[in-house]
């Protein structure tokens, strides 16, 4: 036994030191395997790319030049094709390539795109309607490959007076602003190659083409804008659809006013026939600044007023309707409710935001395409003369009995034809880039299908809303039931708006003064909204005098501290957190970075990584009651099921479970006593990124 014992003893040490090393071994070389792993980078365009005129272009084009300088850890391929467009319906399509193909067969991390500068040609540009959208597709082709690429696209290089028929002024005047917005659309990066040249003709022999040195300056503008993206490049891809910049700018809006304000006010009523006489609307004592000032104090980020809600009346100077403030008695007829709060908002910092009802009581060509031009006209004058505007707010109740310039009488309309909303849309992204829209199917922001301010408990930023017979959606046609969850597969991006009055009706009347929501209502719907990966859009109807009623201002304040109590200190911070898993062992994805202030660092796990854990020690004791998470939703909405347990000393006790976390998920529950809390992420369409844990 004891010579057994020994054998086995001696070959026992040995082997585990052997498993010890060996496990080492393969874990360095694991990580250093992700770490070292190659990363990919397709650079796509025309012969600017390809180094058409660059002597030895194998070695000296920008993509030759961009392989020397990042070493072999990178490989860089040039698909660049001489005379190739954007446009499809250009000369050379890029898109009939075989390179299109083999782009995607490369698998790569990064795609860079410089096209356009061929797009300039008369016989191309005469199509110059189409570059954003076939751009647009154009991405979508790199988006859908395996790898999820990092998408760059490029102001391309000036071209010099030449005879190809190349034209700068196009690239100024069209191109850059073209490009730009497409990088807002989706999302993507955006390398300028124009500036670095400004003045720099000696580098454009043939005044197209960038000479060595040219194609120099290409690889090291790009170099330094990849070397700072690297912990970018190494993120998890992300899982689409995902927001665009406008949207993620909304989405942290979270909290913002409505205002319900017209004839309504004086007539009592909250659907006005649109035979209300002009002289009826005399708020006496308006004060913008009164009204903005509570919504500021109340931790609001912006107001949005009904500048036309169904009865016609405009609140504003109209050049093209008598049916507004102009015949109004309340300041002669000279008043401007929506420049004043326009102005308001500006002085105290909120954000702007416009209601134009498309139903329009008033109107005698309401139902007829006529009127479809004089929507427009409004909407470009709201759109263009009261500075940033935030958000516009297309109701979707449409048509029905009105006034409609003395004919009176019912006047339905298709809700899915009518409006040509597509159009309309338009004028909107012409307008105020920036601006995101609301209606029952986006473009930008849904409704969540209630008018009671919460979002479901699953709630989805994604959704594909639906016909109510399952054919082509329109604002105030889709089974719009479905809105408070979204769907988990959903074609597109449309975060959800959560719309409610403080007091039961939309305008102010004086018989709802003591039905004014208590500001524990208020709190639990903001759980339910804001809570709930959504926005709370709280309307608070200004009363006669044009002024917010006492009531409701003491709501919103007694509103604004209970929220200021429960997220007064955050007992996460300067707790020690750590992961199952992170990513690449990379600090740029530790869990760190849910701690930090910075919500665009955060936790990610390795792509195959899809459940996973994060530990929060307090190393005490603390007292537990809600615990707030975000997802970094800007690579897309992932997770779909977790819980939150808390440890007590002796055992893991479950605080809290849900689905979706999206933007935001704050999850109440009674006080707990714990040292610990662990985030158990059970199900997620894709590697968990995690970029904000609160502890309360
Ligand atoms: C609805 C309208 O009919 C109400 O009057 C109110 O404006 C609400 C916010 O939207 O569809």
């Amino acid at each position: 036994m004891h010579f057994q014992g020994m054998t086995l003893n001696i070959p026992n040490v040995i082997n585990r030191k052997l498993i010890y090393c060996i496990v080492a071994i393969v874990l360095s070389l694991h990580a250093s395997a992700q770490t070292d792993r190659v990363i990919k980078i397709a650079c796509i365009g025309n012969s600017i790319t390809y180094g058409a005129g660059i002597q030895d272009r194998e070695r000296n084009s920008y993509p030759a030049q961009l392989q020397q300088m990042f070493g072999k850890r990178w490989e860089v391929r040039n698909f660049g094709l001489n005379g190739r467009t954007l446009l499809k319906k250009g000369d050379y399509p890029y898109w009939n390539e075989r390179e299109l193909i083999e782009v995607k067969e490369f698998n790569p991390n990064v795609v860079i795109i410089m096209l356009g500068t061929n797009d300039t040609k008369p016989w191309n540009w005469k199509y110059k309607n189409e570059f954003v959208s076939d751009y647009e597709k154009f991405i979508d082709e790199f988006q859908k490959i395996e790898s999820h690429p990092l998408i760059y696209i490029c102001i391309p290089v000036p071209a010099f007076p030449g005879d190809w028929g190349i034209r700068d002024s196009i690239i100024r005047v069209d191109i850059i602003p073209s490009i730009k917005q497409i990088q807002r659309e989706k999302n993507v990066s955006l390398i300028d190659l124009y500036t670095p040249f400004t003045g720099k003709s000696e580098l454009f022999p043939d005044e197209v083409h960038p000479n060595q040195d040219g194609a120099r300056l290409i690889a090291r503008e790009i170099y330094n804008i990849l070397y700072q993206d690297y912990h970018l490049i190494k993120s998890p891809p992300a899982i689409y659809p995902i927001p665009t910049v406008r949207q993620l700018e909304w989405q942290n809006l979270e909290y913002y006013c409505f205002l319900h304000f017209t004839t309504n006010t004086f007539t009592d009523k909250e659907w006005g026939y649109g035979d209300e006489p002009e002289s009826i609307f005399n708020p006496v004592e308006f004060d913008a600044e009164q009204i903005v000032r509570v919504v500021k104090d109340a931790g609001m980020k912006g107001l949005i007023i009904t500048a036309k809600h169904h009865d016609g009346f405009c609140l504003w100077q109209s050049k093209y309707t008598e049916h507004s403030v102009k015949n109004s008695l309340w300041r002669d007829g000279k008043g401007d409710v929506v420049e004043d709060l326009s102005d308001a908002c500006k002085k105290y910092g909120l954000k702007f935001g416009v209601y134009l009802s498309p139903w329009d009581r008033n109107h005698r060509d309401y139902g007829k395409s006529e009127y479809l031009e004089y929507y427009r006209n409004q909407l470009r004058e709201l759109l263009t003369n009261y500075g940033e505007i935030f958000e516009v707010w297309f109701d979707g109740a449409n048509g029905g009995d009105g006034y409609y310039g003395g004919e009176h009488g019912t006047r339905m309309i298709d809700r899915k034809t009518y409006y040509d909303w597509k159009e309309t849309w338009k004028i909107v992204r012409e307008l105020q880039p920036n601006a995101v829209m609301f209606s029952d199917v986006g473009p930008d922001i849904r409704w969540v299908g209630n008018e009671n301010g919460y979002a479901g408990e699953t709630c989805w930023s994604l959704y594909g809303p639906a016909g109510k017979q399952n054919d082509e959606p329109a604002p105030g046609y889709t089974k719009y039931k479905e809105a408070i969850e979204g769907h988990r597969d959903g074609k597109l991006w449309l975060p959800a708006e959560c719309d409610v009055s403080i007091r039961p009706g939309w305008f102010y009347h004086e018989r709802e003064d003591t039905l004014v929501k208590s500001a524990k209502k208020l709190f639990d719907l903001y759980l339910q909204s804001v809570g709930r990966n959504g926005s709370l859009l709280l309307n608070i109807p200004p009363d006669r005098r044009g002024r917010f009623n006492k009531k409701d201002i003491k709501v919103l304040m007694e509103f604004k501290k209970l929220r200021d109590a429960a997220f007064a200190s955050n007992l996460a911070k300067g707790a020690n957190v750590t992961a199952s898993n992170y990513r690449y062992n990379d600090i740029h994805f530790s869990p760190d970075n849910v701690l930090d202030d910075d919500k665009n660092s955060y936790w990610a796990t390795d792509d195959s990584v899809i459940s996973a854990s994060l530990l929060i020690d307090f190393k005490r004791q603390i007292t537990v009651e809600s615990v707030l998470l975000q997802e970094y939703i800007a690579l897309g909405q992932r997770i779909e099921s977790f819980i939150v347990d808390g440890w007590d000393g002796k055992a893991w006790k479950i605080l809290s479970s849900g689905t979706t976390i999206g933007h935001k998920r704050i999850l109440a529950f009674s006080e707990y006593k714990v040292s610990k809390i662990r985030l158990n992420i059970i199900k997620s369409k894709s590697s968990p990124v995690i970029s904000n844990v609160e502890v309360y």
